[in-house]
């Protein structure tokens, strides 16, 4: 018999799944119309967890509830424990710390702000600095390390993602989190490692903290109701809900590049030569990139990750790389570039080179893709020889580059 859950998917529904990926051969599934508040609180939904809440799982032995017991139990006997008895108690204690020193703040923060518990000011401001003292502890513990525990995704590693996977939904903006540098790559590593995006796809950053509008306030006192006459109208009025008054439309801003003086370069046109070269690539795309390069309307730049003895890990460097250039969709129509990952054997250097609009880099895309401050950024200087002919390399993905072979090179365009 297939694993049930008995909960609609959220994160603690992902722990299990992305475990059940990992271990490979186990099928969950959730159960068919499961109603949050109605379906967990039938008598016999309380038969399988008295107090109610989800998920749930059910198996042929019987039920289990809390998610992380459940992800255990999903996980048991695999790999994703580690494989020595230190290995399996280092992922028990990152797995406990998250659940006090993370979820719970996150929680306490973000489900007031939602409206699901009452705000009460000070309660918020101790679950944030209890957040931020967890935060620090692990970005500590991660700045010379890929993963939790060992050389390998462990159900540490899948518990402690999900448990921060509200946190950056729904509360915790790039301005919070930049301060843990080592967490935010920690993490978007992970939700882009192929048996976690499987599951929770596409991961977006929340970009502000939901206002206060949608949080349920502690009961007024009397003496502070509003003057009922001059309120009348204005209650009378539907109020619109948090989410829409977040969701309504802004008047978008044009961006600052098209605003540049027109350049003789089209970047569509690079890219289309780029694209469609298919042999003689010095003779022909090379060249032409340089006829048609624009000084005053362009600039190239190198990139260099500052953390390369990170990239033990083939598939995962690749995915970091993948990862970054899916999140650099925001700069398309002002940006091609190419990114080379570099050696024979771990640790790989991630290097590439970056042709962006305007003489630096744009400020939308250093404020909005949280890689950019993963590498260390040099403008290409153009009356250097050596440097153009750097450039030429990593257009046409030489090899060797640098005397190194590639183990993979990405275009972005
Ligand atoms: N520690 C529990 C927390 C479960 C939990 O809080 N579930 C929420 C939904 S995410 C719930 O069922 N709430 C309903 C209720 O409180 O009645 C776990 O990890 O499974």
């Amino acid at each position: 018999m297939a694993l049930v859950l008995h909960s609609a998917v959220n994160k603690n529904t992902y722990k299990a799944q992305i475990a059940a990926e990992y271990v490979g051969g186990v099928e969950i599934k959730l159960v068919d119309n499961f109603q949050m508040g109605v379906s967990n609180k039938t008598p016999e939904f309380l038969k399988m967890n008295p107090i109610g809440k989800v998920p749930v799982l059910e198996t042929s032995e019987g039920t289990i509830f809390e998610s992380n017991a459940i992800a255990r139990y999903v996980a048991r006997g695999s790999s994703l424990f580690g494989s020595s008895a230190i290995e399996y108690g280092q992922i028990e204690q990152w797995i406990d710390f998250s659940s006090f020193e993370l979820d719970a703040n996150i929680g306490g923060w973000a489900y007031p702000r939602l409206g699901f518990r009452t705000y009460i000011k000070p309660a918020e401001e101790n679950y944030i600095a209890g957040l931020k003292r967890g935060l620090a502890a692990l970005n500590t513990y991660l700045a010379s390390r890929t993963f939790l525990v060992g050389d390998a995704v462990t159900l540490a590693d899948i518990i402690v993602t999900c448990n921060m996977l509200l946190g950056f939904k729904l509360v915790m903006t790039k301005s919070f989190t930049s301060e843990f540098p080592h967490v935010e790559r920690y993490f978007w590593t992970m939700v882009n490692q192929p048996n976690f995006s499987k599951i929770v796809g596409e991961v977006k950053q929340t970009e502000a903290v939901p206002p206060l509008s949608s949080a349920k306030k502690p009961e007024a006192k009397p003496k502070e109701e509003p003057k009922k006459e001059v309120k009348k109208e204005e209650a009378l009025k539907p109020k619109p809900e948090a989410a829409e008054e977040e969701e309504a439309p802004k008047p978008k801003a044009k961006n600052p590049l098209d605003l540049l003086p027109p350049s003789k370069m089209v970047l569509d046109d690079w890219k289309r030569l780029y694209s469609n070269t298919k042999s003689n690539f010095r003779e022909v795309a090379i060249k032409g990139f340089w006829d048609m390069y624009d000084p005053e309307g362009y600039s190239l730049w190198f990139c260099n990750y500052k953390y390369n003895d990170e990239n033990t890990v083939s598939f995962v460097t690749m995915n970091k790389v993948g990862g970054f250039l899916q999140r650099m969709d925001l700069a398309r129509k002002y940006a091609f570039g190419k990114m080379l990952i570099i050696g024979n054997e771990p640790p790989y250097k991630v290097k590439g080179l970056w042709l962006f609009r305007g003489s630096e880099i744009p400020k939308f895309v250093m404020d909005e893709c949280y890689d950019m401050e993963l590498f260390e950024w040099t403008k290409v200087d153009l009356s250097d020889e050596a440097q153009k002919e750097r450039v030429n390399q990593m257009i046409e993905d030489q090899e060797p580059f640098e005397g190194e072979a590639l183990l993979d090179a990405k275009c972005f365009k």
